[in-house]
């Protein structure tokens, strides 16, 4: 939506293709019970407009899905976007024509459109992935997953569900699915670490003192690490002594949220200062959860803490206390195939009316590769990405010349508050598409030399940190048969934008114009 506002402002003629009937993106599919996002309210929304960000009241401290919903067609109806976008369309294939240098953009209702620049904007997470478990067609109930929840919401009352997957949406969604369903059966395969959200209202005084410093709170967030106001400690877990770090991470706990990650500098690159924060965390789910086997169930043993996407939860690991709610661990007793009543595993039969797949999605590169693009000579992203992802910045791929990629492959995207790197990379296309035709330059690519040394360099920052030691989406490692590459750009949204700044400056340094 900011893009389009923005090229608007150029003077250009905008198309928007948009899979869904409405704006949104993420918030607009995600409407399963509990969806919430994990940056505060302040902090997550668009700072392009003083007017905007002063206008819209925020009511809670976490803003839940139907509220940035809301204030997602808020925006489309200020800035009037709605008429250059054509909702229910997917794109199906986009090929360059060197003749021309225009694109030919192809979707699933008929349009052909010739573009100068192409520039998506699908998301990071929008491949909504349900695994091939054998016999899922055949099952009798209704199954939803997370990420394509049905429009008029569904009532769980006096049923059994089975919800699969404990990522962030899995656990949102099992606390209130549990407080309506007859019964609950959640299958894990890995526990998750999971932080309190502690969401409240929203304090008037705050949201008012946020207001009042909006322009010095976004400088923050956009020189920061993550794009985020949290306090962000850097001195090393290993240097306090044992009260002083318990708490810390209390306090931190108290406090909720993800900022919790940000007690200690050396959490995300030290085995041992991760260790004590993934220890306390256990300890939690110890004293939370009456059952020790399910306790010991749900605490994650096998990759550091931070290194899936940590969760964020309002009664998560409580949930286990209630007798409607059964956890069985699949990697000990490995689901076999869906029937027509439920879920077998290897011990048993597990009947139930419902199936909620919270099982993740095909990250980052999966909405892309989702379409079939091809570049110069014929050159499909498909083919070249076939080994992982390439990019210069995460916002080109050589050989697909005016095609660019916000929040792409290479760029730090869901390692931040994905609002203000969506900004970012909106603003710095902008910048480039004007500064092209002040110039007359016709087409604008990656060059090959300064792709391999951002991709190399993306890749030596992950191996730095405790990131790679994770089966996590961001290495692509939840889809059978993708390949291992981190995707993100680990080294801060700070740094980065100084980076793509100076390109910028130094005219486009490592793209090659014609
Ligand atoms: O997806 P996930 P998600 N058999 O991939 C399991 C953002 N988000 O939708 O870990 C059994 O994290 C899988 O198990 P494992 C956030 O960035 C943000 O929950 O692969 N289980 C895992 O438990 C987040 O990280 C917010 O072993 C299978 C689960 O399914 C990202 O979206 C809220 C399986 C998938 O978890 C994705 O989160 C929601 C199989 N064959 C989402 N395949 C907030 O802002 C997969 N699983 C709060």
């Amino acid at each position: 939506m900011y893009m389009l506002h923005r090229l608007r402002g150029l003077g250009l003629s905008v198309r928007v293709f948009e899979t869904g009937d409405g704006v949104g993106g993420t918030w607009y599919w995600n409407r399963y019970p509990g969806a919430r996002c994990d940056v505060q309210s302040m902090e997550y929304s668009y700072s392009f407009d003083d007017r905007l960000e002063q206008e819209w009241e925020w009511t809670e401290r976490f803003p839940s899905q139907p509220e940035i919903l809301r204030y997602a067609d808020h925006v489309a109806d200020r800035f009037d976007l709605r008429r250059d976008i054509q909702f229910g369309t997917r794109v199906t294939r986009a090929a360059y024509d060197e003749a021309t240098g225009l694109w030919r953009v192809e979707t699933d209702r008929g349009d052909v459109v010739a573009a100068r620049y192409l520039i998506s904007a699908v998301g990071c997470l929008s491949a909504a992935r349900v695994p091939a478990f054998p016999g899922a067609e055949s099952f009798r109930g209704p199954s939803f997953h997370t990420g394509r929840w049905p429009h008029d919401g569904v009532d769980f009352s006096g049923l059994r569900v089975a919800v699969i997957g404990t990522g962030s949406s899995g656990i949102q969604a099992i606390p209130v699915i549990a407080g309506q369903a007859e019964h609950v059966t959640v299958f894990q395969r890995t526990p998750n670490y999971s932080v309190p959200a502690h969401n409240r209202p929203m304090e008037p005084e705050y949201q008012g003192w946020a207001k009042a410093n909006y322009p010095d709170l976004r400088r923050r967030m956009r020189e920061s690490h993550a794009g985020l106001l949290g306090e962000f400690n850097s001195t090393s877990a290993l240097e306090v002594s044992d009260e002083e770090r318990t708490r810390e991470f209390e306090t931190r706990w108290a406090k909720g949220g993800i900022s919790f990650l940000g007690a200690y500098g050396d959490i995300a690159v030290n085995p041992r200062a991760n260790e004590l924060a993934a220890e306390f965390v256990r300890s939690k789910i110890r004293e939370i959860v009456g059952d020790p086997g399910t306790a010991e169930l749900l605490s994650p043993r096998d990759h550091p803490i931070g290194s899936k996407r940590i969760c964020v939860d309002t009664g998560y690991y409580a949930t286990y206390n209630r007798p409607n709610v059964t956890l069985v661990d699949v990697r000990a007793d490995p689901i076999e195939e869906i029937t027509p009543t439920g879920v077998r595993t290897a011990a048993g039969r597990h009947d139930v009316d419902m199936i909620v797949y919270a099982t993740g999605y095909d990250a980052m590169t999966g909405p892309l590769l989702g379409m079939d693009i091809t570049g110069k000579g014929g050159l499909s992203l498909r083919r070249k990405w076939e080994a992982g992802p390439r990019t210069y910045l995460g916002l080109m791929s050589a050989g697909f010349p005016n095609l660019f990629t916000i929040t792409g492959p290479g760029s730090p995207s869901v390692l931040s508050n994905m609002i203000v790197s969506i900004e970012q990379h909106v603003d710095w296309i902008a910048g480039c598409v004007a500064w092209l035709r002040e110039r007359d330059v016709a087409a604008i690519d990656a060059d090959p030399l300064a792709e391999d040394a951002w991709t190399a360099h993306v890749n030596e920052v992950a191996q730095f940190t405790l990131y790679p030691q994770a089966d996590s989406w961001y290495l692509g490692a939840n889809v059978p048969g993708k390949p291992r590459v981190f995707m993100p750009y680990v080294g801060g949204v700070g740094a980065y934008r100084l980076k793509c700044e100076q390109v910028a400056a130094d005219g486009y340094e490592g793209f090659v114009l014609s």
